[in-house]
């Protein structure tokens, strides 16, 4: 990633955020708990939950409490120098205006705005650089995509229609309608051919020859190596390279994750990985309503504080 990837070492710490139809259901399906993580509680392994009953969640996803001001603020003032956001996870509802699937926050929520244009527009206002979260390999909404064998029978699945249709399409909107991106964050590859790896590679590439792109796109073909969730090396791993965490264990909100790390804590990851040369992604999980746990908040800015009068930048 040579010069491209510059920044990336100079940024050093970023806010994650996990959002979506999940995160109104907090870990909460038909008056049982499923523990694990939230943003998966769609999934066999934790309650299975089909398409139909998924979908009809949309209908009551209303952030009126999202202020994008307020989210990006607080990634600034946590010491945070981009903010990378769900733009679509596993369960297949995208959390902007998209044309390709109406099956997106603007067409299929009451609320109907594009928080994520939001959110973009006030990373640039705020000096943030900005990129997105996309599963291009699983979606659970899609008969023809890959990781929900509870409603449909992955022996039928068509991936390359998938990928023409509704893959491709949305990462096209998320790499032309949002200005300039940091990064543009794959997950979870699974089976990916190369030649799908490298079709959304050189699609990021057209329009944004400057984004980054992780190394969950699979094949060997991304810019830098995320490495497994939680994990801090014990010593540098050359390269570009981030580890990604979150302030509590689940990534979406979940109403019974308590374990909120201390400021102390993420003062120390922070240190630890900046020290190993890699880049710290801490993540968040707001609520449903578009609030952010208190707890999180509290003590991001208690790092923030401790960053801001030790560090250089
Ligand atoms: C994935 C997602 O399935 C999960 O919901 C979340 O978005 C997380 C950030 O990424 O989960 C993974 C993917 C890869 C590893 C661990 C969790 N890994 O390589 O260790």
């Amino acid at each position: 990633a040579g010069e491209r990837g510059s920044w990336f070492k100079q940024a050093k710490y970023a806010m994650f955020i996990h959002w979506g139809l999940y995160s109104e259901l907090a870990g909460d399906w038909k008056g049982k708990t499923y523990f694990g993580i939230g943003e998966w509680i769609m999934n066999k392994y934790l309650a299975g939950i089909s398409v139909d009953d998924y979908r009809a969640l949309a209908k009551d996803f209303n952030p009126v409490k999202f202020d994008a001001k307020a989210w990006v603020s607080l990634a600034k003032q946590s010491g945070m120098k981009y903010i990378v956001i769900t733009a679509k996870h596993h369960d297949g509802f995208a959390m902007y205006g998209s044309k390709a699937s109406s099956y997106n926050i603007v067409d299929a929520s009451p609320f109907k705005r594009d928080p994520l244009k939001e959110l973009a527009d006030e990373c640039r206002k705020q000096g943030l650089g900005f990129g997105f979260y996309y599963s291009q390999y699983q979606d659970w909404n899609e008969k023809d995509a890959y990781g929900n064998a509870w409603d449909f029978n992955p022996k039928d699945a068509q991936f390359d229609k998938y990928f023409k249709e509704k893959c491709e399409p949305q990462v096209r909107e998320l790499v032309t309608q949002y200005g300039d991106l940091a990064v543009l964050w794959f997950d979870t590859p699974g089976k990916m051919t190369k030649e799908h790896s490298m079709a959304l590679v050189n699609l990021v590439r057209e329009h944004q020859p400057r984004c980054l792109i992780n190394s969950r796109i699979g094949n060997g073909v991304g810019d830098y190596s995320s490495l497994g969730d939680m994990e801090i090396p014990p010593e540098n791993v050359g390269g570009l390279w981030e580890c990604v965490d979150t302030t509590n264990n689940s990534w979406s909100y979940a109403w019974y994750d308590q374990n909120w790390k201390s400021t102390k804590q993420i003062a120390k990851n922070v240190i630890s990985v900046v020290a190993r040369g890699g880049t710290y992604m801490l993540n968040i999980g707001p609520r449903s309503d578009g609030s952010i746990p208190v707890n999180a908040q509290e003590s991001l800015l208690g790092a923030g504080k401790w960053i801001k009068s030790h560090a250089a930048t």
